[in-house]
């Protein structure tokens, strides 16, 4: 049976996805290039280069070389930090956190399977980073979903199977990654409507319910 769950953080635990959008869209205002919410559904997940390179698609200017490209990804992380001083512990929904600690009650050992960088300062903001027991995030990987790498990671960090474990997602390469790694895939937010994910939830209590 399953003993393990694995959260992604952005869109899933707290809502820094509205951060990272009106970050890239101030990046991608500078440069002259159209963005909006939709595409800004792509890069759920997504390396920050990987982001870029997505951004990038419309940009009409000089052929960018790796160091600009690195300036730009560096500026976007810049302004993101910024937003991130204002989390507190009051971003996390108290739905989520009661249902963090019912499944610890229930056994389930959690962890985190984050894309980003920046996920240790996250978690310490909201006072989250006690909940889970082990973190797997954009520091120890080389690969970005929908590779399976960080969630192989953190199953690993639980000294579980993968097929001993759920994953909580919002990305649909969250649920592809979840997926390639031999793990069953729970799809909120923008990934409650994903056909391949196994399981969808509307609500982050619903996970009760399902599992
Ligand atoms: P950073 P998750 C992902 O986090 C975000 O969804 C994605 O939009 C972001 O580009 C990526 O982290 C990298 O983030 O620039 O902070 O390293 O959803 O996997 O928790
Ligand atoms: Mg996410």
């Amino acid at each position: 049976e399953k003993k393990g769950i694995i959260f992604d953080l952005d869109g899933v635990l707290v809502f820094t996805d509205q951060y990272h959008y009106l970050a890239w869209k101030q990046l991608a205002d500078e440069l002259g290039v159209y963005f909006d919410e939709k595409i800004n559904n792509r890069l759920r997940g997504v390396s920050r280069m990987d982001s870029l390179e997505i951004i990038l698609e419309r940009y009409q200017g000089e052929p960018l070389n790796q160091v600009q490209k690195s300036e730009l990804a560096e500026k976007k992380n810049e302004i993101y930090r910024n937003m991130l001083q204002q989390m507190r512990p009051a971003n996390v929904s108290a739905e989520v956190r009661s249902c963090l600690k019912e499944l610890r009650r229930r056994g389930f050992r959690l962890a985190i399977g984050s894309s980003s960088k920046n996920a240790k300062l996250i978690l310490e903001k909201v006072d989250l980073l006690g909940a889970f027991q082990a973190i797997s995030d954009g520091t120890n990987i080389n690969q970005s979903k929908p590779s399976p790498e960080v969630f192989l990671k953190a199953a690993e960090f639980l000294r579980l199977e993968p097929e001993e474990c759920y994953v909580v997602e919002d990305a649909k390469v969250g649920i592809d990654a979840a997926k390639a790694g031999g793990m069953i895939g729970i799809g909120i937010g923008d990934a409650a409507t994903y056909e391949k994910a196994d399981m969808k939830v509307n609500s982050f209590s619903e996970i009760l319910s399902v599992i």
